[in-house]
């Protein structure tokens, strides 16, 4: 059994829904200039300079799904649902345009005040994203993004202006979205464009340390501004599991967990581990860090680790076998798993691990907010079947369940991706779909925004409504 107030809801982010990017004072995020079509990979792995719009390409997140003007309905869709939480993300340019103003943008503050106003009349207890993949161009242009320290400046005036208005309203917070994917994304993830002959690691690390200080920051001063306030880290998570037996694989498989583990280390314990500081010794990398904020990091740990789980992943050095699958993330394609369209592989077991791996190594509770399957969706006679999905969410659900029940971890909530259909990160396309309510828009965004239940969408209220005995 799923404890009585389990938080059982959706997932979304502002630059995959919300649009509206040139009304109520708004600035332009990173996040707004990266294009649909062949562009796209380059310029979110930081490789090519494209900090303007223009004319020639097609940017996805400028209208979203227009949840901007639309948010009335679609959560009142969620709450026919029964959606007990809704996890979305602030548009840092709505609030500071520029990111190092003086004063905050009023109209931006008052959207997102109407959101949640909107979300308590249906006791719909909002999950707020402070970072999604998102970052005011003019801090890129001008500071460089993340890797320089200035930007933890701005971002705790960024957060302490969101605690103060939004007391009382929000009690759930997650500092960054998938922190460790400034690694693999590093323009979504930190702002960073290279320069020809950058030390791209340097910048990455650097970058992810400015973050990890500000994430600290923040958990201390929402805390010190509402103490209900419950602040959580945010990984893109999934064990890597080792290709064969052969001890070299297992080793790899450890490292890169490794990888992506240390950045929920440091928020979860409040330093570096042994085996970080030995990285950047290597890399002959010294990261700044004064005696205030190494006092913050170390007290101002996080109350829960949140993650998102799509797939496990599969580490090996043997050469043959190690074909890139997923987006993002490499490794090698594991042959006991079926896969998506887009070569996700589906593991449902694997979130029963990897929900093992996390609540063993931090023994703090967790928060499964991203999960669900992308698939090509079709309105046949007016009804979206969507058999596929239902399926993979039952799957994931039961094994979700037995980490609760059998393996004792805490789970404080499940809030699958993209609830509504939204604008897919990694393609740009709306026709990688992972919602129960469709969304009438194309890959070129051109459609009626009108919106449709789909199968899963009474499949779901039903799982809600059982508090989850009833898949
Ligand atoms: C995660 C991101 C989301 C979301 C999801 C699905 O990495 O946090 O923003 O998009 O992946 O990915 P995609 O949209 O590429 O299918």
């Amino acid at each position: 059994m799923f404890p009585d107030n389990f938080l059982w809801g959706g997932a979304t982010a502002a630059n995959q829904c919300e649009g509206g990017y040139n009304e109520g004072n708004r600035g332009l995020a990173n996040v707004d200039v990266i294009p649909h079509g062949k562009d796209r990979f380059p310029v979110m792995l930081g490789k090519m300079k494209m900090l303007e719009l223009d004319d020639t390409h097609y940017y996805p997140a400028l209208n979203g799904i227009d949840f901007y003007h639309h948010y009335k309905e679609d959560l009142a869709l969620m709450a026919e649902m029964g959606f007990k939480t809704f996890r979305m993300s602030i548009a840092w340019t709505r609030i500071f345009p520029n990111g190092d103003e003086e004063k905050p943008n009023e109209e931006g503050l008052q959207f997102y005040e109407d959101v949640f106003k909107e979300c308590k009349k249906y006791g719909i207890e909002p999950l707020v994203t402070i970072t999604h993949f998102d970052c005011p161009i003019h801090l890129i242009k001008k500071y460089g993004g993340w890797k320089n320290y200035k930007l933890v400046e701005f971002y705790k005036k960024l957060v302490t202006v969101l605690f103060t208005r939004y007391k009382g309203l929000v009690h759930y917070w997650l500092t960054f979205n998938e922190i460790n994917m400034i690694l693999h994304l590093p323009f979504m993830g930190a702002g960073l464009v290279f320069e020809k002959g950058e030390d791209e690691e340097t910048s990455k690390y650097l970058s992810a340390h400015h973050e990890l200080i500000a994430s600290a920051w923040a958990t201390k001063i929402g805390h010190e501004i509402d103490e209900e306030n419950k602040i959580g880290c945010m990984m893109a998570a999934g064990d890597f599991y080792p290709y064969c037996c052969k001890p070299e694989d297992v080793w790899e498989a450890k490292m890169k967990d490794r990888e992506n583990m240390m950045f929920i280390d440091v928020q979860a314990r409040g330093y570096y581990p042994n085996y970080a500081k030995k990285k950047f010794e290597r890399m002959g990398l010294n990261l700044p860090l004064s005696k205030e904020d190494e006092m913050v990091m170390k007290e101002n740990t996080v109350d829960f680790i949140s993650f998102s789980y799509y797939s496990s992943r599969c580490a090996t050095t043997l050469e043959d076998v190690n074909n890139s699958v997923g987006n993002a993330f490499k490794g090698a394609k594991n042959p006991y798993l079926k896969a998506s369209e887009w070569g996700w592989q589906i593991d449902p077991l694997g979130l029963r691990i990897t929900m093992n791996t996390l609540y063993d190594r931090y023994q703090k509770p967790l928060f499964i907010v991203e999960n669900g399957l992308g698939a090509k969706d079709e309105i046949i006679d007016g009804k979206i079947e969507d058999d596929y999905r239902i399926e993979y969410l039952r799957e994931h659900i039961k094994e979700m369940k037995k980490a609760v029940e059998e393996d004792g971890v805490e789970l404080w909530g499940y809030t699958p991706w993209g609830c509504i259909d939204l604008v897919s990160a990694s393609t740009g396309e709306m026709s990688k779909r992972y919602g129960m309510i469709y969304v009438d828009l194309d890959d070129e965004g051109k459609g009626s925004f009108k919106r449709y239940k789909k199968k899963s969408f009474d499949w779901y209220k039903k799982v809600i409504e059982t508090n989850g005995e009833e898949l």
